[in-house]
């Protein structure tokens, strides 16, 4: 079974990895919400089939599943993909499942944040999300790890590590009012440290134009390895993202890492920018107690939003001019790696993209 501990990661001798650590396997969710997902979900569930696909190349992957999607998602994933009933109010497991935490000994544990979908009825995602707060405590009872409760919330997407103790977010989420309203910068920062063990933060001011996440750093930015990060760029001093873009990197390039060491900055040239279609919008449910997303509406497309598999990079594809030049600077950042490219407008029509549908877990033991 899995224990609630009652200490924390930091005090016990455990740290979050990097995503470039290897990994036990990688945890999905089934789409199906028909307000987030078009045409009652089956173009997503075709993307999300790929990229399980994909990923399962590389290392074990686990889909968690609503019952009433159970047998579908059986007979539409390869038989390699362990499906296993995980109720939840909608995909993106790397922000409503848990994030493991390791140890020297190399003992897994999870955290499991406290999750408000996204700044809770003040941005009203969707309501309820019931579902998605139990997904880490259900991850952590069927891989019978111990599990952590942080008094903080947040989501996977909003933070990213080197680590070795460095950690990048952006004010414009984390700092947010609709996440944490009774606590200091210092007392979040505070949480961090305790439970994946930072003492470094790297704080970027916003994220990507239009990310309805309050700007999740996962779509900006990331560490490519200690000391080197990516940023999604534009050349276009027009688009509202090149100004993001300009002031991240000014500070990302005049940061120190918890080793002191100065980062490197490599630019991926995002997409242009891609709108919500007349079509597309039309193949959503409307429902009051979720997000509207009509058809005009900018979707925040980056390229940096990229799941590290062991031996790959699963990365997302729009059908852009840039699409090509992206993949060949994740193929020079990753030598040792397959550059694996997916179609990935389906998920982005959702909000979010590969790395926010992925969550990697560790290798290591139990206890
Ligand atoms: O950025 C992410 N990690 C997730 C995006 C979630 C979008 C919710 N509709």
């Amino acid at each position: 079974m899995s224990n609630l501990i009652r200490s924390t990661p930091r005090a016990d001798g455990f740290r979050m990895p990097a995503e470039w650590e290897p990994h036990a396997g990688c945890w999905m969710l089934w789409p199906q919400r028909r307000d987030t997902w078009r045409n009652g979900g089956k173009p997503a569930q075709y993307a999300f089939v790929e990229v399980a696909t994909q990923i399962s190349r590389f290392e074990r992957v686990t889909m968690g599943v609503n019952p009433d999607q159970f047998e579908n998602a059986r007979a539409m994933l390869p038989p390699q993909i362990r499906v296993v009933e995980l109720s939840n109010n909608d995909a993106w497991i790397r922000d409503n499942g848990a994030t493991f935490v390791v140890s020297e000994e190399g003992v897994v544990r999870g955290v499991d944040w406290t999750f408000n979908a996204w700044g809770g009825l003040r941005k009203m995602m969707y309501f309820p999300w019931d579902l998605d707060e139990l997904v880490p405590a259900k991850m952590l009872e069927i891989e019978s790890l111990d599990r952590y409760k942080a008094p903080l919330v947040t989501e996977g997407g909003a933070i990213h590590v080197d680590g070795q103790g460095t950690l990048l977010a952006t004010e414009s989420c984390l700092l947010n009012p609709n996440r944490n309203p009774d606590l200091s910068k210092a007392e979040i920062e505070q949480h961090l440290a305790d439970y994946l063990d930072i003492s470094r933060i790297i704080w970027l001011p916003r994220g990507v134009y239009e990310d309805e996440t309050d700007g999740h750093v996962d779509n900006l930015c990331c560490f490519l390895r200690p000391g080197l990060v990516a940023l999604t760029w534009t050349d276009d001093r027009s688009d509202p993202q090149y100004e993001r873009s300009a002031e991240a990197y000014d500070l990302l390039r005049s940061a120190r890492d918890a080793s002191g060491r100065q980062l490197e900055v490599r630019k991926i040239h995002q997409p242009d920018p891609m709108m919500m279609t007349e079509e597309e919008a039309a193949g959503l449910d409307i429902v009051d107690t979720a997000l509207l997303r009509p058809a005009g509406e900018r979707l925040a497309g980056s390229y940096i939003n990229f799941y590290i598999a062991n031996g790959a990079i699963i990365a997302p594809q729009f059908g852009d001019r840039h699409d090509s030049a992206a993949f060949h600077q994740l193929a020079q950042l990753f030598p040792n790696r397959e550059i694996v490219g997916i179609a990935a407008r389906e998920i982005l029509l959702g909000g979010g993209n590969i790395h926010c549908i992925t969550q990697q877990q560790p290798a290591g033991r139990a206890t």
